[in-house]
């Protein structure tokens, strides 16, 4: 789909915020929003363009935040609604952009919606959810809640027990379910507006647009899903570019076609997103059969393209990424994350430099990448944090920050024991501080890509790709990236294996960043690469004339 692309989001990265995990400004052990403004100015020097900041809401915190009880009011415990107003203006002041977390497919069971749709009273609220009456049996298949409330019917959930699905209707509405509303029906008219209303809040507040929760998982349906999902979504986004035509949409889809056909700006490549990206996982590149994330944390080595014995697979990976550059024309409609709150961190089962050599491929692919907070440190993956507010195994990734030595890292003044989830016990943990004067730091290794990125957009968002090595399990991976004339080769190696090979490719490189050894020589119009194991390197490709000036 055509779209404009506001000039901010034509290369822009990206940080995620996990606000209560970031910085802690008044001592009770929770990360908040002025926590979040004392930082603004080390979240600049990252190089990123804008922040997503997981959702702030009033919430009962059953799934830390995304059980929203009042979309309208900013969870008491990371400040006001005026706290949100200066965070909006002092990322503006420092020329960022700020995306909020819509969270529209689900409410808490403490909405009021909820309490008064579950309630044995009729309200206006009654189709807000889906609800079957008392009598039926058989719900289709489709994952519903018994026995809680004291209306006689049972209510469909999309992740938790305490998550009720908001009801858009079905694609395929069967006659003998009369719970299966179509999407046309006009009793779902008005939780669609609030919906709106919601972004128009935030919108006029000031923010820069929303990551998308589950964004398909609005209408439910088996067959026609995406085309209802299309009509749904074109509504909002066309309402919004607008209204707001600076402002973006990123939807958490994994489906990276049908975001862009509904509207969004773009959307992360998720190992579950249902289609054949699903292989793009976290930039780690999946081996080629899909592991269910349950199966994520038991394997000691994950199959992974970045891991020393390499046997994930960055040809099907290069494969998809040329697809959808073919689909949607080069733009890059896509977001390739170094991690999120719901994924195993980077660092689990890989040391500094193979963090560094997945970055340095990361950072220098198509698309709007996301570097998720303390994955620029190196921040480890703490599995014996256990379950906090509906975590489980993904608590492990949301520890506190690491600003500084020290028994409570710089994250708070409370006592480390009252952090309302587990620091890093590792006295010798990874700190923003200590790597801040490392020019050799993850940190600086970090800052020296974004900057890179920006400073040559062939590195960046739009760059035309092409793929020179690529092949299944244990190999380099080497591409080109140009535009306008510049051109840059990158050469990674996540294997413990030293490589050596020619391509045909003629240029004179000049290594601009690196982490192992690689060496580039031109020879006979071709370039001969050799490169250790766990290495990578960016180097920008001169041409013959450019070399004898
Ligand atoms: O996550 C969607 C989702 O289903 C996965 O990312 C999932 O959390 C992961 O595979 C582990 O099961 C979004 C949010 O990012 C997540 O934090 C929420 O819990 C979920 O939606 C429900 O709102
Ligand atoms: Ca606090």
């Amino acid at each position: 789909m055509a779209k404009k692309i506001p000039e901010w989001f034509r290369n822009a990265v990206f940080y995620e915020i996990y606000p209560q995990s970031f910085r802690d400004s008044n001592g009770d052990g929770i990360g908040d929003l002025a926590g979040i403004v004392e930082k603004l100015d080390y979240v600049k020097s990252l190089g990123v363009d804008g922040i997503w900041l997981n959702p702030c809401f009033d919430s009962p915190f059953q799934d830390a935040g995304y059980d929203v009880r009042d979309y309208f009011k900013v969870a008491p415990r990371y400040g006001a609604n005026d706290d949100l107003k200066r965070l909006i203006g002092e990322v503006h002041k420092r020329g960022m952009r700020l995306l909020l977390d819509l969270v529209p497919g689900h409410t808490s069971i403490e909405h009021p919606w909820f309490k008064a749709a579950v309630s044995r009273d009729k309200t206006p609220y009654d189709d807000y959810y889906v609800f079957t009456d008392g009598k039926v049996r058989d719900l289709d298949g489709y994952p519903f809640i018994t026995g809680y409330g004291e209306r006689d019917g049972f209510y469909m959930i999309n992740y938790f027990y305490s998550q009720p699905a908001l009801n858009y209707g079905f694609s395929d509405p069967k006659p003998e379910h009369s719970w299966q509303f179509a999407t046309s029906d006009p009793r779902l008219k008005p939780l669609r507006e609030e919906i709106r209303q919601v972004m128009k809040f935030y919108l006029d507040m000031g923010c820069d647009g929303f990551r998308v929760d589950l964004a398909f998982s609005l209408v439910k349906g088996r067959s026609g899903r995406d085309e209802a999902l299309k009509e749904l979504w074109q509504d909002y986004s066309a309402w919004m570019k607008t209204n707001y035509p600076d402002a973006i949409l990123v939807a958490e889809g994994g489906r990276p076609d049908l975001a862009d056909e509904c509207g969004f700006d773009s959307d992360f490549l998720m190992p579950w997103g249902g289609t054949k990206y699903a292989l793009a996982n976290k930039a780690t590149f999946r081996a080629e059969e899909y592991e269910p994330h349950t199966d994520r944390l038991k394997a000691e080595s994950p199959r992974s393209f970045f891991s020393r014995d390499s046997s994930g697979n960055s040809r099907d990976f290069m494969d998809e990424l040329e697809e959808l550059l073919a689909y949607d024309g080069g733009t890059a409609r896509f977001s390739i994350i170094t991690g999120n709150h719901d994924e195993v961190r980077l660092r689990r089962q890989r040391n500094v430099d193979e963090i560094k050599v997945a970055l340095a491929c990361i950072f220098t692919l198509p698309g709007r990448p996301f570097l998720y907070y303390g994955d620029e440190i190196g921040m480890k993956y703490l599995p014996q944090v256990g379950n906090i507010e509906g975590s489980y195994w993904r608590g492990g990734s949301r520890s506190p920050m690491q600003w500084e030595k020290g028994e409570k890292a710089g994250f708070s003044a409370a006592d480390p024991a009252k952090f309302y989830i587990m620091l890093d016990p590792d006295l010798e943990r990874p700190c923003v501080a200590e790597q801040e004067n490392d020019p050799d730091s993850l940190l600086n290794f970090t800052r020296n890509l974004i900057s890179l990125r920006h400073d040559h957009p062939a590195l960046g968002a739009e760059g035309k790709l092409r793929r020179l090595v690529s092949e299944h399990a244990d190999s380099p991976l080497v591409y080109e990236r140009e535009l306008d004339g510049e051109r840059f080769i990158v050469a990674v190696n996540p294997a413990a294996k030293a490589r050596k090979f020619e391509i045909q490719l003629a240029g004179t490189p000049e290594k601009l960043v690196g982490v192992g050894d690689v060496v580039v020589e031109p020879r006979d119009g071709k370039l001969r690469i050799a490169i250790s194991g766990v290495s990578a390197g960016v180097f920008r490709l001169h041409d013959r004339e450019e070399e004898t000036l």
